[in-house]
């Protein structure tokens, strides 16, 4: 880095990509990926209501089939996300009982499962925040107080996402130490697996990794490597963040165990993960890059890796071998990113 120039944030260009320099930035990062809007996708649990669709008075192709309550609902929150901006407090929601009700089924079989095949790391956190009262079974933690527990910790914070952004926006915001975070619940039909993410998801299944130090750094050094990258380069991250975070297994003293974020808050993945069925490969960025993958069921592949510290090595050989013409490091002092000319 010695031989480096500092690049200015004028004069945007092929070599200069605009991406956020400052998490105040991210307010241009939250596009949406369409796919999982309940509004539009009819294989979503909440399009179709089982209450609504045993009447017989409705046409089955009426859209009043829907669960009309659960789309305002995601309507209601989603626009909360859409309106906040850099600096906001986190609004708060007055969870219904219904909503309640499904985060406690899925905090009780969280609470059962974990001793035998969560990581240490989650583990050990996990006890914190059940210390701090952040988590109980009959109340759904605010992202408000999450986020300021994150900070204490590691400096990670929160700020709302309507739903699942674009990979690059998503990736981005973890270069300021900054998670997006869904704020909905899933639908009460589906309360031990949904293809999307939701706040049982998040609350679940990323907080605790986020406070912890270690798994914190990987997160940003993912986010790092992402800013300014091609379009290529986004999707071999979101892949090698897929089978890390969201669905990684790792190994304690020989033991197989998760860390993923997509197994933690879902009973019926996590038991098929360390079952038999699946196929194990040992992490290795290269290869785990270009592993197709699918989220509407349970992934037939699962990466395992050695330790949090070998996973992050191979990262970061794997990743100083990518092609940017630049490269960014994250100031602390000023919470800037700033942009070296490498070459
Ligand atoms: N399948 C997870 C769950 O049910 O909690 C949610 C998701 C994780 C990753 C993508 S969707
Ligand atoms: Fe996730």
């Amino acid at each position: 880095l010695e031989h480096c120039t500092l690049i200015g944030e004028d004069n945007i260009s092929a070599k200069n990509p605009w991406f956020p320099r400052h998490a105040s930035d991210l307010d241009n990062c939250n596009h949406l990926m369409t796919k999982y809007e309940p509004d539009l996708d009819m294989n979503h649990p909440g399009f179709a209501d089982k209450e609504y669709r045993a009447r017989p008075d409705l046409d089955m192709n009426h859209p009043g089939f829907a669960d009309k309550e659960y789309r305002a609902r995601r309507k209601e929150i989603a626009e909360i996300a859409f309106a906040y901006k850099y600096g906001d407090p986190i609004p708060y929601i007055q969870y219904t009982e219904t909503e309640t009700k499904t985060w406690g089924s899925v905090f009780n079989t969280v609470l059962e499962l974990m001793p035998k095949h969560a990581c240490s790391e989650y583990c050990r956190v996990f006890k914190m925040l059940q210390e701090e009262d952040i988590f109980t079974p009959d109340r759904i933690p605010q992202l408000e107080e999450m986020s300021n527990f994150l900070k204490r910790h590691t400096g990670f914070s929160l700020r709302p996402a309507a739903g699942l952004l674009t990979a690059r926006d998503f990736l981005a915001s973890l270069a300021f130490r900054i998670f997006q975070s869904t704020q909905y619940v899933r639908h009460k039909n589906t309360p031990y697996h949904t293809p999307e993410p939701d706040c049982i998801h998040e609350l679940l299944g990323h907080m605790p990794l986020l406070a912890d130090p270690s798994f914190a750094q990987f997160s940003q050094e993912i986010g790092l490597a992402s800013l300014g990258a091609s379009d290529a380069e986004i999707e071999k991250l979101s892949t090698v963040y897929w089978f890390t975070v969201e669905f990684g297994l790792c190994k304690e003293s020989g033991v197989v165990k998760a860390y993923g974020a997509g197994l933690l808050s879902a009973y019926g993945e996590l038991l098929h993960a360390l079952s038999d069925k699946p196929e194990l490969r040992p992490f290795e960025p290269a290869v785990t890059a270009v592993q197709p993958y699918q989220d509407q069921e349970y992934q037939p592949i699962y990466f395992v890796a050695e330790s949090f510290d070998d996973m992050k090595d191979k990262f970061r050989r794997w990743v100083s071998a990518m092609s940017r013409p630049f490269e960014v490091r994250f100031n602390p002092h000023t919470g800037r990113v700033e942009v070296l000319d490498s070459v």
